[in-house]
Formats: C-alpha cells, structure tokens, sequence
C-alpha cells in the first residue's frame, strides 16, 4: 500500500501549529512542522500574546479573523514548503476550548469577538445557569463539569443578555474548533463529543445536547447549535480552494476537538491509569477514563475523549505566561530560569508563591493576586524556585480526585522541553517523568486522528494503540527521575502548600 500522508493542526491561544505525517505500512513519521505566533504573523490584530486588549481584566477576548487569516497563512506556507502532498488522505485539527464564534445567516460574524477560555466574566450568568438547573452537583452529573465562567453556555448567556440584538442577529454559534473546520470544507462543521463537553450544554451521556441546560441558557439556542457528530467522523471534503492551494487531492476533513481531547490521543493516554501534564499556557493535567468518575470537589471536570471514552482533567490559566512574568522580572532568558531552579534546593527553604497573576481558575481565584509566603520579591531564585515548585504542587494537589497515581508522568507543551521544570514535576510527583520527540501533542494528536477516522472511513480501522505507537509513545532515553530526598520534602511542603491556599482563599492568611 502506498504511503499516506496527514495533516494535523492546533489553533492554541497563542499561535496556530502544524504537523504532517506520513503513514507507511503501519508505521507513522513527522515530515514537516511549522508554528506561528499571532501576535508576530497577524499584526494588524494588535493582539497580545493572542488575546485583544481590554479595561476589565475579567474579559479575555480574541478576534476570529485573525484565526483564519492564521490558517490561510499556514495553509500558503505550507503548499510553497515543497512537501509532496499527492497522497494527503485527511486532516484534522484541534483548538483552545470554550472559545465561541457567533455567525449570522450569511456565515459572517454577528459578533466581532470571541469570548476565550481565559474569560471569568460570567459569575452572574454561572449562578442563574446552577439555579435554574437544580444546582452544582445536578450539572457536574449530567455535564461532567459544574458551571464555570469560561465554559461556553455561561458565555452564550452573557451575550444573550447583554447584546440582545446581535444575539438574535445569530444563526450559529460555533466553538473555535468547529468554527476552522467550517474553514476547511466551507461548510458549516458540527461539533464532537470532546469539545462540546467544555460548554455546560452537553449531556456527557447521551453525547447530545442537553434540553434542560440549553433552554436554562439562551433563549432559542437549539436551533443556533451545531450536531455533536462522534469524533472520528469524517465532515467533509477540503474545499476546491484549499487543493488547489496545496496541489492535493479531496483529502477527508475529519472533526476537529479541543485541545486536551486531542492530546489525550497526541500523548499516548489511550489506556486508563496514564496522566499527562501539558505545561502551555494552560497548565493542564489529564487522564482516559472508560467511566465517568464527576468531581465533587469541583476542581476538574469530565470531557469527552476522541476514543469514545472520557478523560478527567484540570486546568490552571495561570501556566506559561506566570512563568514568563517572574522570568522576565528578573531580566532572565530560559537558560537563566534554569540556572536559578539548579541553584535552589528542593522545598525552596520554605518559601511559597501562589502564583496568580491572573484569575485563576484553580482554585478559583476570581481577583488577580500573587501570594507569597516567606518569599521576598526581590530574591531572584527564590520566586523562579517558588513559581515552578507552586504550580506543581497545584498540579499534584488538585487532580487527587482523578484518582490516578501513575509511575510515569507524559509531560507535553512548550514549557516540557525544560529538563530543570520537569525535575521539580518528577519530584513534587514522585514519578518519573518522559517527554516526547513531537513537543506539542494536541497537534500530533489531530495528524493521529485525521489517520485513525481515515483508516475507519476506508473500512480498514486501525486501533489506537497502532495510532499512537511510533510517535505518540514518550521517548524511553533521558527519562527525568524522582529524587529520594526532594520527593519526602514535597510530601511535607505540599500539605502546607494546600493549606496556605486555603488560607488564602478565606482571607486569613496575611503575605510576608
Ligand atoms: C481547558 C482550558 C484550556 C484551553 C487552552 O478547559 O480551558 O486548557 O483549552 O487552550
């Protein structure tokens, strides 16, 4: 059988990526990849790292436009790259969740923003959303997720409210994900299971919309939804313009999912009791599970997973971008970061940060505010130790209701090529942690899955383990190792660590 070759992208917050694989007699290769920032390759958006400007620091908004003109660009560079792309079979991609697009009935924007998942603007419109619908507990049940200000129905209500008319100037509402797929076929793409459980609207059951929580959210939002087709489903063809555009032949648009559902496949989770921690500008740690275990604690939600199974996740807004701030408060580069975590011990002395510089959605933190706890902000190494070692302690403490405990940690995103991080996972975890040779694995998750629903559509299906195995199974060399030592000091710290936190929270903890 002759070689096929698919195409996986990532719409992230920050940049739009892409990887092409080929597929030979079962076995997977990257040929090519290409990333671009928004903010670098669509400048007249005048966005910052991807996210447009506003005066409430609760509003997180970015400009749909700006997307897609990313995509033709991507699109352009890679149809003049030279790749022969003769034997493109499929494409398939993914995006940041709960984003939401509003389109009129000729498909253009009835809203000029979209809402993203860095929002906490909707409090009000969360609590009406629990009441109507009997409470937190009734919709972590049916949703997977109790109501959270940057999930997608909360948003829908917001703008319902708020923008009356051009709500009812709206015909669709897309998530981004649907909304660049719509892009591909020039169509009006559905939805799938995976993405639609991130918008309090999802019956995670029945993988359907669910009656109660739509009508409790907008008036006449049934007819604005997409279907929830299942993952693997094939929703068009690329457009004339598209082929043309790359010199290929009808290649299967297959459903684009959100960007955890996709690294659920792109990290390999596609057996229970693995756990993946996705340092981007998210900070997210997730795991498969054939079963929906709801967490009552409301700290994690359960999305759908593109095998058809579920995954149980955690999401931290503040990732990449608190990392980068106490970075370059102190005018370091990567390597400096580096230099100051090697130059502090495990456990940091003691000293704390809770490091939310932004809303934090974990725990939620609905002012921006930075703690420190014996930490002075002028000690250089002492925050660069405590922003790292305060975000996996966040990470190990608020998934314990995953209730996984696995030997090996699969560490993605950008912040995973860091050795010196990834030591202070391996220890605060106490487990072993492995990386992998494609670094962003929501991206090689939507090149696996545009192969896997091609494989299905062709009626020669191919499992996820095969799917998964050559590039999508962490490198086995230069696995980072818990030490002895740090991994009983972290035991103690993290407990004082959650503790402070609570602290916090209630207001009865004063900074140093
Ligand atoms: C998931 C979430 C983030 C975004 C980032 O619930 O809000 O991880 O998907 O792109």
């Amino acid at each position: 059988m002759a070689p096929n070759v698919y195409l996986g992208l990532d719409s992230s917050t920050q940049g739009l990526a892409a990887v092409l694989i080929r597929v030979d007699a079962g076995r997977a290769e990257v040929l090519w990849q290409h990333d671009l920032e928004f903010d670098r390759a669509c400048p007249e958006f005048g966005t910052i790292h991807g996210v447009l400007a506003s005066t409430d620091r609760h509003v997180k908004v970015s400009n749909p436009r700006m997307w897609v003109q990313a995509l033709d660009q991507m699109l352009t560079t890679l149809g003049q790259s030279g790749v022969d792309l003769s034997s493109l079979r499929a494409i398939s991609g993914s995006a940041q969740q709960h984003g939401s697009v509003y389109l009129d009935d000729r498909s253009e924007l009835s809203r000029p923003v979209a809402p993203i998942w860095m929002d906490s603007s909707t409090s009000e419109e969360c609590a009406e959303i629990t009441q109507a619908l009997g409470g937190s507990a009734v919709l972590a049940q049916r949703t997977g997720s109790r109501a959270f200000e940057r999930f997608t129905g909360p948003q829908i209500r917001k703008f319902s409210k708020l923008e009356p008319a051009a709500y009812g100037n709206t015909s669709r509402i897309h998530l981004v994900s649907s909304y660049l797929a719509s892009q591909l076929i020039d169509g009006d793409a559905p939805l799938e299971p995976g993405d639609a459980s991130g918008m309090n609207l999802m019956d995670l059951k029945t993988r359907d919309w669910w009656p109660a929580a739509v009508a409790a959210t907008a008036p006449g939002l049934a007819s604005r939804l997409p279907r929830i087709v299942p993952s693997h489903s094939v929703i068009g063809t690329l457009a004339p313009r598209w082929q043309a555009r790359l010199s290929c032949p009808p290649a299967r648009v297959i459903a684009w999912t959100g960007d955890n559902s996709s690294s659920v496949i792109g990290t390999g989770l596609v057996e229970e009791g693995r756990v993946a921690v996705s340092l981007g500008t998210s900070d997210t740690i997730f795991s498969l599970m054939h079963e929906p275990r709801v967490d009552t604690g409301g700290a994690g939600y359960v999305f759908g997973a593109p095998t058809g199974d579920y995954m149980g996740i955690t999401v931290f807004k503040n990732g990449s971008l608190a990392r980068e701030r106490v970075r370059d408060a102190y005018g370091l580069d990567w390597d400096g970061f580096s230099v100051a975590l090697r130059s502090t011990p495990p456990g940091n002395h003691g000293r704390l940060m809770f490091p939310w510089f932004e809303p934090e959605i974990t725990p939620h933190v609905p002012g921006a505010d930075v703690r420190r706890v014996d930490l002075d902000p002028g000690d250089m190494p002492g925050n660069v130790r405590a922003v790292v070692e305060g975000q996996m302690m966040a990470l190990a403490n608020y998934s314990q209701w995953m209730g996984v405990h696995a030997q090996v940690i699969h560490a993605t995103g950008g912040a995973a090529i860091n050795r010196d991080i990834l030591q202070v996972m391996a220890d605060v975890f106490d487990a072993e942690v492995a990386q992998f040779e494609v670094g962003n694995a929501a991206c090689l998750g939507a090149a696996l899955r545009a192969w896997h629903g091609d494989a299905l559509a062709a009626g020669t299906p191919v499992s996820w383990a095969d799917v998964t195995r050559d590039l999508a199974t962490p490198t086995s060399v230069g696995r980072i190792t818990p030490g002895r030592e740090a991994a009983r000091v972290y035991a103690q710290l993290r407990r004082r660590y959650a503790e402070a936190s609570v602290q916090f929270l209630r207001g009865t903890h004063d900074d140093d």
